[in-house]
This record gives structure tokens, sequence and C-alpha cells, in this order.
């Protein structure tokens, strides 16, 4: 089962998405997602002018072989650009298996352990009423778990608040809450440490005297505390019991997590812009975290993620997987297999996409009464209309950056 054709496909419906297709000799297609936010041409030209020749002729169902051919003959490993490419090459072969088997991945991976995968939603507002209407908005649609983010008073600009969109500074197109924005150069967002962890306990408390205990809330700290101030924070939200506080130190010192870890019992994911197992390693092995924040289109695939899954299993680890608008439904899907199979899902996050990312993008995924499933048509159940996608080319978008007060550049 030969491959003859690799493309990759450049769109750009809501916002851009970098998407491999492969087809065999016997016409069987596959796809995979290797969009990486805000730096995306450099895996189109990591895959356009490095990779796709040596998938000529290689035979489609030898998936492992590929993945430990693309990793170690490279030579220069893991990388966000590295990782999505091999993950494009990854799940377009897990696609293609599936076809050939006549199965939805997940059957491939084991079958499935559940009958459906428990999601979360993004809400956000400017001041507490209008937080307190996103929440309800998203359990209109079924939501059952809820990630609450807050502006903070005397910051004009924060990340994860669809309202930033309204600010001028920022003005720009801005999908939902996503934080990339179609311009030239990134926007400049503020930031002050000590107002956001006076603020932010007291808008879960808010929360949680609006909506009850029951309701899982979830947080993001974006990577922009010291670890003491990132323990502190824990320690305050205990009173609310967060599902999980989200990358509370930057992610690249594991050894941060030791610390907070030592201060608090709210749960910790991290992840979302990690890359193999290796960056995981330390803080799975020291159960340093409770949740895996990686997606399958930024750990090389739904092969190199498993792995890291069954690792964290040994440890009581779940997975939370990333899953924002920048994933696109290919790897969302990809992502939605894997969750149904593993014993140790947590949640996955979900942001619908655009309804013309929608027309790009034909899903057999569903999503009812807050929960997801992949479909069961063979491979991963995401066709590309090339039509469709021919109708947006590429635009240029950068995620943004944080000042403090006296200019000095943070974390965002
Ligand atoms: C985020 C993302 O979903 C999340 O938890 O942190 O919105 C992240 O900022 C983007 O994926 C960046 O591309
Ligand atoms: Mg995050």
């Amino acid at each position: 089962m030969k491959i003859i054709q690799a493309e990759v496909i450049v769109t750009s419906p809501d916002r851009n998405f970098v998407t491999l297709k492969l087809t065999t000799e016997s016409g069987i297609t596959g796809l995979g997602d290797a969009t990486v936010n805000g730096r995306e041409l450099a895996v189109v030209s990591y895959l356009r002018d490095h990779v796709v020749q040596l998938l000529i002729g290689r035979d489609a169902t030898r998936i492992e072989d590929t993945w430990q051919f693309l990793y170690r003959s490279a030579y220069w490993r893991r990388g966000p650009i590295t990782m999505a490419a091999i993950a494009a090459v990854d799940v377009a072969l897990w696609d293609i298996k599936g076809k050939m088997a006549g199965m939805p991945v997940y059957q491939l991976l084991g079958g499935a352990s559940r009958s459906g995968l428990l999601t979360y939603g993004h809400a956000s507002g400017r001041d507490n009423q209008e937080l307190f209407d996103s929440v309800r908005k998203h359990q209109e649609e079924g939501y059952k778990a809820i990630r609450i983010q807050s502006a903070v008073p005397g910051l004009e600009s924060i990340y994860g608040i669809a309202s930033n969109a309204t600010v001028e500074a920022n003005a720009g197109v801005r999908y939902d809450h996503e934080p990339a924005q179609r311009s030239a150069y990134p926007a400049e967002e503020d930031w002050d440490t000590r107002s956001y962890l006076r603020h932010i306990p007291t808008v879960f408390e808010a929360v949680r005297n609006e909506f009850g205990p029951a309701v899982p809330l979830l947080h993001d700290g974006h990577h922009r505390m010291t670890p003491i101030q990132a323990a502190k924070l824990g320690k305050s939200l205990e009173p609310y019991d967060l599902f999980w506080l989200e990358d509370v130190t930057p992610a690249e010192n594991p050894e941060a997590l030791r610390l907070v870890r030592q201060h608090t019992t709210t749960p910790l994911a991290i992840g979302e812009i990690f890359n193999t197992v290796w960056d995981y390693q330390q803080i799975i092995r020291e159960q340093l975290i409770d949740y895996v924040r990686g997606a399958v289109t930024h750990m090389g695939g739904i092969t190199h993620l498993k792995k890291t899954l069954d690792y964290a299993a040994l440890y009581q680890i779940k997975s939370g997987m990333h899953g924002p608008t920048d994933i696109s439904p290919v790897g969302m899907a990809a992502a939605m297999h894997l969750g149904m199979a593993i014993h140790n899902f947590g949640i996955q996050e979900y942001m619908k996409h655009g309804p013309k990312t929608d027309a790009v993008f034909e899903q057999s995924y569903t999503f009812v009464d807050g929960m997801l499933h992949p479909g069961d048509k063979p491979g991963i159940g995401v066709e590309l209309n090339v039509d469709e996608a021919g109708k947006y080319p590429y635009q240029q978008a950068y995620l943004p950056y944080n000042r403090l007060a006296d200019g000095t550049v943070h974390d965002w």
C-alpha cells in the first residue's frame, strides 16, 4: 500500500490551518493537522521542503516505522515544528489504516473505553456579570465543565478574554476567544501579577456562589507566575475546588512545579506547548501534575501521545488534551479517537470552530450534552473540502505579548 502523493494544504477560513493529505496507490486518502499557531509557514516548509519527498513510495501501513524514521533520521529532534510535522504524517497514516480496515481509529487503538468524552468550554468576561452570562451560555450549549477567565481591574487587556477584541489597541480580526490576530505585528497586552492574584479568588468565589459547588471549573494561568506566586494562587483557590489550574509557571522549567505542589492540593495541568514524552518525564515520574495537556497535533501524533499517556497512566495522571481553535478539526478528531480508547482519559478542551472552518473540514464527530464523540466513520472521520479551502488563502497572524507597567516584556 504505497503512498503516491503528499500535499500540504494551507487555508485560513476563520484562522490559519496547515493540513497534510496523503494518497495511496489504491486512492485512499488520509489527513493530518500540522498547525502551529502564529508560525504556520515554518511547518509548511518543513513538510514541503524536507518530508514530502521521503513519503512518496513508502508503505502507508508502517506507522511506527515511519514515525521512528522521521524522528531519528532528522537528527535535530523535538521542537514544535518538527513534532507537528511528524504528527501530521502520523495522523494521516492512522486515518488511512482506519479506512483500510473499515474501522474508526479508536477501534484500532483498542476500542471504546467510554461512551463519550467530557469536554470543557471557555467562559470569560470583563466583569462578573459578563462572565456569568458567558457561563450560562456555555451551560445552555451543553457544556458540563467550564474554564473561567476574567479581566483584572486596572489591566486593559489580558489573555483569554473574548472582549479583548473590542480594545482599540488590539484592533484586528480575533477569532472568538483565541489570542492570535491577523496582523503584521503581535498585539501588546498588559500584566500585573499582584493585581491578578488579588482578583482571581474573588471571581471564583462569585462563580461558586452563583453556580453552586458541583460544576467542574478550570482556570489557565498561561505561564505568567513565578513558583511562589503560583503556589499562592493554588492555595487561595482551594476553597473553590477547581478541576484544574493550568500552566501556572513557564512550562520549560519542570522543577518549578515541585514548589507549587508542596503548597497546594489544587490539581495541576501543564504541557500544551510540550512536544515529546521527554518534556513530561520528570513531572510525571515525580507526580508533579494531574493532567497532561499535550495535543495530538503538537506531540508527534497519536503514536507518540499515546505512549506519553500510557506512561502517565502508571502514575494515575490523566489526559487533558489541548483543544483551542488553533487545533484544526483534523487534530480535534485525532484527539477524540485517542481519548475514546485510553483508560486514563480526563477531559477534552473544546472550543467550537466557526462555520467557515466547518465547511472546509467536513466532520463526523458530534457534541451532544457536553460530550464529544468521534463518530464511527472509518479513519478519523474528517474530510477536507478542497474547493472551500481554496477560497481562504493564508493570512499572517501573531499571538500577542505582555508588558509590565514599567515596559518589561512578560509571559502573556
Ligand atoms: C490556551 C490556548 O487553550 C488553551 O488553554 O492556552 O488558547 C493557547 O493560548 C493557544 O493555543 C496559543 O496558540
Ligand atoms: Mg492553556
